[in-house]
């Protein structure tokens, strides 16, 4: 069996779960990693009996790109272009967490930098692996519910979001990039590509620079008409953080995904109720619990493809398309216009 060896570039609060996500495969072993403080590198290459840390990217390259397969790229947004850059120049497939870059044009540029170089380019795009979103995927594709006319995909949480992750509180455009890369993706996923989109936003929390609240209003291509919100100034009786929540309407009937991973597919005949709880790893955070589960399975994903076995879902290219959307959502919220794809 092959081996397929990675470094990880960037060892902060996510790359502890998303080195959980790689143990559980088989044949995937991490062999260096990169921090600027190396201190961190250290403690979490002793945690994964990783041998080799570097504080210079350059370095590990050097020392280490002949044997690596892939590198998986967890750093801070800003740093993702120029270390795609420089992996896919040392001829190694990229990972790269969500969102790509900071803009439209340099995420358009990594994916042309990879595709020059003849490297596989992937963005850890998870959300869509979440068990419930799967299952609601397979009753939407079983036609129980029709023709669907309308949906709605709604992220809206008041979870202490910058306990574990103070750098989001930093950023002028928050919401739209770090969850409006997800709940996108997963309108994308469930009902193709937008024809076009409308959108406001809002700063709720006036100690954080970007926005915490974003609703998009998009058409799709198959004339569904999807309203995907989001929010971090949600307070709530029940906080479902970090469950994104689905009602589709179809001509038939509808299908709600719930707190809780319950689906409820209602026709004229009744409803039936399907339980999709993601599976807990033993090291799960429970309160990121069906995030951190879908980890393992779109690193599975993407891994078959630089295997050669079979196409990964969440390509650079794929993504491009979720990436386009944030970034028109944010253009016509300034605008105050529909934009048109
Ligand atoms: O950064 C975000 C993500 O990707 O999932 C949830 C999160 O950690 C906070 O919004």
């Amino acid at each position: 069996m092959k081996i397929y060896k990675f470094a990880v570039l960037g060892t902060g609060f996510w790359s502890g779960y998303q080195l959980a996500g790689w143990s559980e495969l088989e044949n995937v072993q991490p062999i260096a990693f990169y921090n600027r403080t190396l201190d961190k590198a250290r403690a979490l290459a002793d945690q994964f009996n990783v041998e080799h840390v570097y504080d210079d990217v350059d370095e590990l390259f050097e020392n280490h790109a002949a044997e690596l397969d892939f590198v998986d790229i967890i750093t801070d947004v800003g740093t993702h272009e120029l270390f795609t850059t420089k992996a896919a120049l040392h001829g190694l497939n990229v990972i790269c967490q969500k969102p790509m870059s900071p803009t439209l044009e340099a995420s358009e540029n990594m994916v042309k930098v990879c595709k020059e170089a003849n490297v596989g380019f992937y963005v850890h795009e998870n959300f869509r692996f979440q068990a419930p979103i799967r299952k609601l995927r397979e009753i939407l594709g079983s036609g129980v519910i029709g023709k669907v006319f309308k949906a709605n995909v709604a992220f809206c949480s008041g979870f202490p979001v910058f306990d574990n992750q103070p750098f989001l509180k930093e950023l002028d455009e928050f919401i739209l990039t770090d969850i409006g890369s997800h709940v996108l993706d997963i309108a994308r996923y469930l009902f193709g590509e937008a024809e076009s989109l409308f959108c406001h936003t809002a700063r709720v929390n006036q100690e954080i620079r970007g926005e915490d609240v974003a609703n998009v209003l998009l058409r799709m291509r198959n004339g569904i008409s999807c309203y995907v919100e989001m929010s971090y100034a949600t307070i709530a009786e029940n906080e479902t953080f970090p469950q994104t929540l689905v009602r589709v309407e179809g001509d038939l009937g509808t299908i709600e995904l719930l707190q809780n991973f319950e689906i409820r597919t209602t026709t004229r005949m009744g409803t039936m109720v399907t339980n999709a709880e993601p599976l807990m790893y033993s090291w799960v955070d429970p309160a990121y619990a069906v995030v951190h589960s879908s980890i393992v399975d779109c690193n599975r994903n993407i891994l078959a493809e630089i295997a050669g076995t079979a196409q990964a879902e969440t390509t650079g290219m794929d993504n491009l398309e979720t990436t386009r959307l944030v970034h028109l959502a944010y253009q016509s919220a300034r605008e105050k216009k529909v934009i048109s794809l």
